[in-house]
């Protein structure tokens, strides 16, 4: 693994785990003020997060929670464009959250510096227009898609399968241009995996380490912790922060949270044992 994430203008040293906030840029039904109020929402709520510590923020106009539809190109670039243009001057890299080539190019020319691609850059042109936009790339495991992916989730060796799929698309990245300083793997808890299939990759996710990239871990909020403890989203919280220690222990270097005032607290409690 390398010693330092480049992204953009940014080198970020992966000696400690950083802390990604998680910025959704999803029309609220519950208010009439339209998409400006949405985006000044959000733009608020990315401020909010740098405040409490956030090393970047992971900025998503398409949800990707099971049962979610997909958006068409042009309202995924209304949601988030708007959101990354006023972010761009936060003090942290941005990251775009996104699997649709367009999107990443127009991201990534309004500020962005990562590539958040809950596909691994499979449709086609996502792999070209990553290497040419010369951005960071976090390459994630899936089965499946979101809408259907937790219908039938089913693998044999599910540590085995997730590695060795991380490895041919880091290999792909690699061949198109993109350093491995450059490159973040995710192993995808709840992207086409049961509760044992997540607690596996979660047991093992010192064996990603050996990809030669930075390993991510995203687990706020997730049903899988509310399996576990019998909690709704809104009361994961706690469980959430302490599956983040859990992964910065097994090796993740960056944790994507809801919670990140929480988040960084746990950590600095475990960077001060680590001494
Ligand atoms: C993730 C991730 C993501 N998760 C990366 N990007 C989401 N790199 C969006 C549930 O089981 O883990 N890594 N972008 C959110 N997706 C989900 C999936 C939300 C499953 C909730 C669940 O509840």
């Amino acid at each position: 693994m390398a010693s330092q994430l480049v992204c953009g203008s940014y080198h970020l040293s992966l000696e400690l785990p950083l802390v990604m906030g998680i910025v959704n840029v999803t029309p609220n039904s519950f208010s009439d003020g339209g998409r400006h109020f949405d985006a000044a929402r959000a733009v608020m709520h990315g401020r909010q997060l740098v405040e409490e510590g956030a090393d970047m923020l992971d900025v998503g106009g398409e949800s990707s929670r099971p049962g979610a539809h997909s958006v068409s190109t042009e309202e995924e670039l209304r949601r988030v464009l708007p959101v990354i243009e006023a972010l761009a001057d936060c003090g942290v890299p941005l990251s775009v959250d996104t699997v649709k080539p367009e999107v990443m190019r127009r991201a990534v020319a309004a500020g962005a510096s990562v590539i958040n691609d809950i596909s691994a850059l499979r449709a086609p042109e996502a792999l070209v227009a990553a290497a040419e936009s010369g951005a960071a790339v976090c390459l994630m495991h899936m089965q499946g898609e979101p809408r259907t992916m937790q219908t039938a989730p089913s693998y044999g060796d599910v540590v085995k399968e997730v590695r060795a799929f991380l490895a041919v698309r880091v290999a792909a990245v690699q061949k198109a241009g993109i350093p491995g300083e450059r490159i973040i793997v995710d192993p995808g808890f709840g992207f086409g995996k049961r509760l044992a299939h997540n607690l596996a990759l979660l047991r093992h996710l010192d064996t990603f380490r050996g990809l030669g990239a930075c390993v991510l871990a995203g687990l706020s909020r997730k049903s899988m912790l509310g399996e576990i403890t019998g909690r709704k989203v809104s009361e994961r919280g706690t469980a959430s922060v302490a599956a983040a220690l859990l992964a910065a222990q097994n090796g993740a270097r960056i944790l994507r949270v809801h919670d990140v005032a929480a988040t960084k607290d746990a950590l600095a409690v475990w960077a001060a044992m680590e001494g």
